[in-house]
Formats: structure tokens, C-alpha cells, sequence
């Protein structure tokens, strides 16, 4: 078992504000929630970054400006989903690639590659699992220019100064010329972002309270989902959405592998995620203060989300 884990959740249930880490929502049942997430109409964020790699992959290839063959290095690939239609246009279109999906998930990687090979027999794919920066290291010293793809807005988990370290680590793992393509999730109406995530088909909601079974199956906690509800809302002055598990009465819950109770005040919260929302200003901090250069922002027709494209 994942003893870092456990250590997580104690240092997120014993502190003065409770909380815990977002990373630890994709278990294999989180995983198959996420999946519904994004395949409802009111999460915007899948639609809008699949609109712009399948609309703007030729826009996209010719702003790397690269020789070939090149590398695209795919950090948490997932189902690979979205960068299918940017592959399928490399392809098409005889661009000579090498596509190297980095996940921690065998089982999404098996299901990626099994998919790849079907539909696009021809992709020349190298797959890793593992940990992104041990594997980003060999591409350093690779003759062929790579191009990093961090997709999705999972950037938005990272508090500014969490986020600008990261992707600092990704510089000093890049050569001289290659290039980072970044989702990012923009400012928009609060209205659209609040409806994404206080879902009223109750999905993310769901997604929450599977961390507080995650913690049952595997710390022997005692969580009773009922007795918990989730809360986020989106602050539209900084961008930040927030989210909560809520007690909905005082309680007790006991963790038994980790030895540890933990007090619950009536309403009292558990905070899970941030989900940040950029503009455009932001986004030339983060570039800047991470040592990049903006290259092109790729934006979907709605301006909800921007394909970043930065270069060391
Ligand atoms: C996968 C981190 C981009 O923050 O929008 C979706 C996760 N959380 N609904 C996001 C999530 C609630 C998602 N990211």
C-alpha cells in the first residue's frame, strides 16, 4: 500500500483546517468519476480543449517550428482522449513523431495503447510509467526536439507559487528550443465555471465523497458518506474555485491502520481541491517566472480555454 497516502491524510485530518490532497481523488473508481465529469455538458473544459486540438493541430504543428523527427512527451496521458486528434493529424499528414505517453496508471495506459494501436497503427509510441521528471531527463539528452504536452488544466490544482516551481522543473528538464503545451482554464462568466463543478446531477459531488471511501477500503476508516455533503464556489476576483467536503453533524470517524480519530464540528469542512482560473495576464506571470516565452495562445471559439504553447 501507498504509505505516503497515509501519511497524507494524517497531516490533512490533524491540521487546524482540515483538508486533502486532490491528487489522491483518481483511484480506479475516482478515475471512471472523472470520466463522467468530463463527459458532462456542463464541464466545459473537455470540450473546449478537444475543439482546439482537433480544430488547431496544423496551427499547432507549424508553431513549433521543428526539425524531424520530434518527440511529444505527454505528461499523464490518461485515456489520451483529447491529443487523439493532434496525433491523428501527425499522421495524415506523414509527420514523422515519436508519441511518449508518461501515466502512473498501467490500466490507462494499457487501454491507451491498445486504442493507439487500432486506430492509428502506424504512430510510432513509447510508452512510460512512472515519474515524469525521470523520464522527462532522458528526453534532455535526445538529439530530437520534444515537445511537452500538460493538458487538461491540471495546472490549476497548483498554487501560484506550487505551479511556477513545477513548471520550472519542467524547464530545467527541457533543451534549449523545446516547447510545453499548457491548458489553462480562463476567467469567464462565474455562472458557467459554477455550474462545472457544483453539478447538478450531483457527479462532482460523488467524485469528493469517493476520497472519503478510498480512505475506508485502504486505512480501514469508518466514513459514512451520508454524513457528508460537498460544497465548492468560485471566487471570480482571483480565480479561484474551491472545494469542500462538508460534516454534516459532529461526529467521529476512526482511521484504524493509521491509529487515529478525528473530530468532525457540526458543518465543519474538509477542503479537497483548488481548481484556479487564469486571464491572460496571469498567464505571462506564469510564462515569465518560470523562464518561458509565450510562443501562441490556441483558444477554443467560446474563449473558455487556451492551449498555451511556450518555448524554453
Ligand atoms: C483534472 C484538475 C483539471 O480541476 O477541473 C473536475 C478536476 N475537479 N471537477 C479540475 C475536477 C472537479 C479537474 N482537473
Amino acid at each position: 500500500m501507498d504509505c505516503s497516502f497515509a501519511e497524507d491524510v494524517r497531516s490533512g485530518l490533524t491540521a487546524e483546517k482540515k483538508y486533502l490532497l486532490s491528487k489522491y481523488f483518481y483511484d480506479d473508481n475516482g478515475s471512471r468519476i472523472f470520466q463522467e465529469i468530463m463527459n458532462m455538458p456542463e464541464y466545459y473544459l473537455t470540450d473546449a480543449e478537444f475543439e482546439i486540438l482537433s480544430i488547431q493541430a496544423k496551427q499547432i504543428i507549424e508553431a513549433l517550428d521543428f526539425s524531424r523527427p520530434f518527440n511529444i512527451v505527454e505528461l499523464g496521458a490518461g485515456d489520451g482522449f483529447k491529443t487523439f486528434k493532434l496525433l491523428e493529424y501527425l499522421v495524415k499528414e506523414r509527420i514523422e513523431v515519436n508519441y511518449v505517453p508518461i501515466d502512473i496508471s498501467q490500466e490507462a495506459m494499457d487501454m491507451l495503447i491498445a486504442q493507439l494501436k487500432k486506430r492509428l497503427p502506424s504512430l510510432n509510441v513509447i510508452p512510460k510509467i512512472g515519474d515524469y521528471f525521470e523520464i522527462l531527463k532522458a528526453f534532455k539528452k535526445d538529439n530530437h526536439p520534444s515537445l511537452l504536452l500538460f493538458l487538461g488544466a491540471n495546472i490549476g490544482n497548483y498554487s501560484d507559487k506550487n505551479a511556477i516551481e513545477l513548471l520550472k522543473l519542467f524547464n530545467d528538464n527541457m533543451k534549449k528550443g523545446d516547447k510545453l503545451l499548457i491548458g489553462i482554464d480562463l476567467k469567464k462568466n462565474p455562472i458557467t465555471i459554477h455550474n462545472a463543478y457544483l453539478d447538478v446531477h450531483g457527479i462532482t459531488r460523488r467524485f469528493n465523497l469517493n476520497l472519503l471511501l478510498r480512505i475506508n477500503r485502504e486505512l480501514g476508516a469508518n466514513f459514512n458518506i451520508n454524513n457528508f455533503d460537498f460544497y465548492c464556489y468560485y471566487n471570480p476576483d482571483n480565480g479561484e474555485l474551491n472545494s469542500y467536503i462538508v460534516s454534516l453533524k459532529q461526529q467521529q470517524v476512526d482511521i484504524k491502520k493509521i491509529g487515529l480519530s478525528v473530530h468532525f464540528n457540526y458543518n465543519e469542512l474538509i477542503w479537497t481541491e483548488l481548481s484556479k482560473k487564469y486571464d491572460f495576464n496571469e498567464i505571462n506571470n506564469l510564462a515569465s517566472e518560470s523562464k518561458f516565452s509565450i510562443v501562441q495562445n490556441f483558444l477554443d471559439t467560446k474563449h473558455y480555454f487556451t492551449d498555451s504553447l511556450w518555448k524554453k
